[in-house]
């Protein structure tokens, strides 16, 4: 019989919650009508944009002024502003170089791949070993050819957060463009844009508790930002394509619901990831927490388990039923370490121990006590059959 599930792997991906479902299900059956359209049909869908605009805006603190672009993804966001940046700055400026980390998530690193071979200059900046970028180490680093510094609000695998308001405020007094990635900390950390010193901000509804397929774009009012996408004038023209409905709906109901959901993750959500880690550290040796000396997300959970590794632990678990990852899911089928505890100095017999346990809203103490259960019980075996514990 199949054993009871116990979902740990919200930095993945989140389920949809009740409040969002509901947002969106008109938009599935009778509002079908295309927002752009004239007739009834059109107008009566249309109407709806506004509100759900009105909960996006709110959730970071963004002006009327401002842009929003409701898009696809993440993924898509980020594209959006490096290739943006890239054409309005670089190919027909006078700048050369994009400033990163070595930690970024893959769809800001593989697009700045792509953007070198096109003659853009990259620097890929070092975290320290708790995981973030220091302010020295970014001032150092900026100069009169940069175009745009872009660093990852939290990371994915770690959850460790990067001092994002004082590197935008750096990054404003030295003139210079700044994006955060916040994909991995909307909704589990108060985000705003408020100081008015982040000129792009992106994100992913489906981490918070939107379905798949929807995510949102930050423009700071005054910067132009080519389309990724050329068509229609939907977003204002800055992405062309018929509006996703129902992802509007949803995306703006996740974003209502996460002004309560921040405060249960600061309370509810990290004291039961700090009991997790509390009890792991007392009950099981030669443990180590990654970027447990940071500012963490409240959800997150990075730990190696020495001399076992990592793969096999997951599949234990997901035998009981149990779901996490060893790092990012875009990366899962990659054997090769860690890049991101690689950059934090951590050897590679350590990273392929790594666990990343990610918690959400849902996530209840008795499911926290089961999988711990398990957890113990499952390093216990691994080690007394491993050739590298002693
Ligand atoms: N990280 C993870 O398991 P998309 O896939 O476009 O919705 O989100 C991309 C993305 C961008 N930035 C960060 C910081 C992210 O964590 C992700 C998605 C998932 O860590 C899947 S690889």
């Amino acid at each position: 019989m199949e054993k009871p599930r116990i979902y740990l792997d919200n930095n993945a991906t989140t389920v949809v919650a009740p409040e969002v479902k509901e947002a969106m299900l008109p938009f599935l059956t009778e509002l079908y009508g295309n927002p752009s359209s004239l007739h009834r049909y059109g107008a009566e869908t249309r109407v709806h944009i506004a509100e759900a605009y009105d909960h996006i805006y709110r959730l970071i603190e963004a002006r009327d002024e401002d842009s929003i672009i409701i898009n696809s993804c993440g993924t898509e966001g980020n594209n959006t502003v490096l290739q943006g940046v890239y054409h309005t700055l670089i190919r027909n400026g006078n700048k050369r170089e994009i400033i990163t980390t070595n930690i970024e998530h893959p769809s800001i690193n593989t697009c700045l791949t792509h953007l070198a071979e096109l003659g853009v200059e990259v620097k890929y900046l070092p975290v320290n070993k708790d995981g973030y970028l220091e302010l020295e180490t970014l001032a150092a680093a900026i100069s009169d050819k940069t175009a745009l510094v872009s660093v990852m609000w939290a990371n994915n695998e770690t959850g460790v957060i990067n001092p994002i308001e004082e590197i935008a405020a750096l990054c404003h007094k030295k003139g210079v463009l700044f994006h955060t990635d916040a994909t991995q900390a909307m909704a589990k950390l108060p985000v705003s844009v408020k100081s008015r010193n982040i000129d792009f901000l992106t994100y992913s509804g489906h981490k918070f508790h939107a379905p798949k397929g929807v995510g949102a774009l930050y423009i700071k009012a005054g910067i132009k930002l080519p389309p990724l996408l050329y068509g229609g004038e939907q977003m204002g023209g800055l992405r062309g394509g018929t509006h996703n409905m129902p992802g509007i709906a949803a995306l703006g109901a996740a974003c209502k619901i996460a002004v309560s959901g921040i405060q249960i993750e600061l309370t509810h959500v990290k004291a039961l990831r700090d009991r997790f880690e509390t009890d792991i550290l007392e009950s099981i040796p030669d443990v180590i927490i990654n970027g447990k000396g940071a500012p963490r997300t409240p959800n997150t959970c990075n730990i190696i388990f020495k001399g076992v590794e990592g793969e096999a632990v997951l599949w234990d678990l997901n035998e009981e039923g149990i779901a996490a990852s060893t790092g990012s899911a875009c990366a899962s089928g990659d054997e090769r370490a860690s890049y991101v505890l690689s950059a934090m100095k951590l050897p590679p017999e350590l990273t392929h121990s790594a666990i990343r346990f990610s918690l959400s809203r849902y996530t209840t103490a008795q499911e926290i006590e089961r999988a711990l259960d398990v957890i113990r019980k499952t390093v216990r075996r691994l080690r007394s059959i491993s050739t590298s514990y002693k």
